[in-house]
């Protein structure tokens, strides 16, 4: 595969051209960054469980007429790709206090927002991912307003479907952050969603424990990020043998309590998505 081309190298991914026109390969990494890049580590095994994920989430997300970037999957870090203009927004949805939210409002952690909150920030991390009003937006001409329109109801649609699903396997969902890419068909474009989603971009919490199974256990130093990744993973039955086999030689299972560990989400009837055709530009 080193005949690849190299198109892109992100901070936990990267995009090598695809075999066809208007596609990409997404390989996931195992290295992890945080505070937009001033904190950084590797986390072994993380690629593998977040291209597994992703995919699997993704794909869901199709069934229920949400149109992602995924195709199909290639291997086990790899992933084809729709190739999109991304929007250079960062689309968070809340639907608990955490995080950066905490910071700003001196609220509670783990306060129940009421309804999902959107919020979104410019995606520059040189100038450290800033906040953004509609009317930065609009004024920055980062989309336009029926675009921001589209954003926001699938943002909705996918916070629902996937606080449901996470909910289905004691995971409470209690925020994450969308990208959303243009993707354009002879003359027509649409928005789809694109990146990826993964305890990288998730706030995932265990329901009975509240223990934190996401990023911010790297974030925060609090250890074991790697065997709570794949306790995700497993959750939602994503994760094969194969996989355990590879990545989990070092790991062992996170000691959550036994009865919020579910039976899979709906794995085991997974039939594969017809790729689209895929014929965007770059
Ligand atoms: N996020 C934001 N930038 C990168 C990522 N992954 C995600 C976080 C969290 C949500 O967006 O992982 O799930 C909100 O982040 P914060 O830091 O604004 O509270
Ligand atoms: N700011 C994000 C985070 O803290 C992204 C990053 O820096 O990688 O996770």
């Amino acid at each position: 595969m080193s005949s690849k081309h190299p198109i892109y190298e992100g901070k936990a991914k990267k995009l090598f051209e695809g075999p066809e026109p208007g596609t990409l390969i997404q390989h996931f990494k195992d290295s992890a960054t945080a505070f937009n890049g001033s904190k950084q580590g590797s986390i072994s095994g993380k690629g593998v469980v977040n291209n597994r994920i992703s995919e699997f989430l993704m794909s869901r997300l199709e069934e229920m007429g949400v149109p992602t970037h995924f195709i199909r999957n290639i291997n086990m870090r790899e992933q084809l790709v729709r190739s999109v203009e991304i929007v250079p927004l960062e689309v968070i949805v809340r639907n608990y206090a955490a995080g950066s939210f905490v910071d700003r409002f001196k609220a509670i952690e783990g306060e129940p927002l009421g309804r999902p909150l959107i919020e979104y920030c410019l995606k520059d991390d040189a100038l450290g991912d800033p906040f953004l009003s509609e009317e930065h937006i609009f004024a920055f001409d980062i989309c336009e307003p029926i675009e921001l329109e589209e954003i926001r109801h699938y943002a909705f649609r996918i916070n629902d479907y996937l606080s449901g699903l996470f909910q289905g396997v004691g995971i409470r969902l209690v925020d994450m952050k969308l990208e959303f890419g243009r993707l354009y068909e002879g003359e027509f474009m649409s928005l789809i969603l694109a990146d990826e989603i993964s305890p990288d971009t998730c706030r995932l919490w265990d329901i009975k424990s509240g223990e934190k199974m996401d990023k911010d256990r790297f974030r925060r130093d609090l250890g074991e990020v790697g065997e709570y990744y794949r306790e995700v993973a497993r959750r939602l039955g994503v994760l094969s043998g194969a996989d355990v086999v590879d990545v989990a030689s070092s790991g062992r299972k996170p000691q959550l309590s036994k009865s919020s560990a579910k039976k899979p989400a709906v794995a085991a009837k997974r039939k594969p998505t017809p790729p689209k055709k895929p014929t965007g530009k770059k």
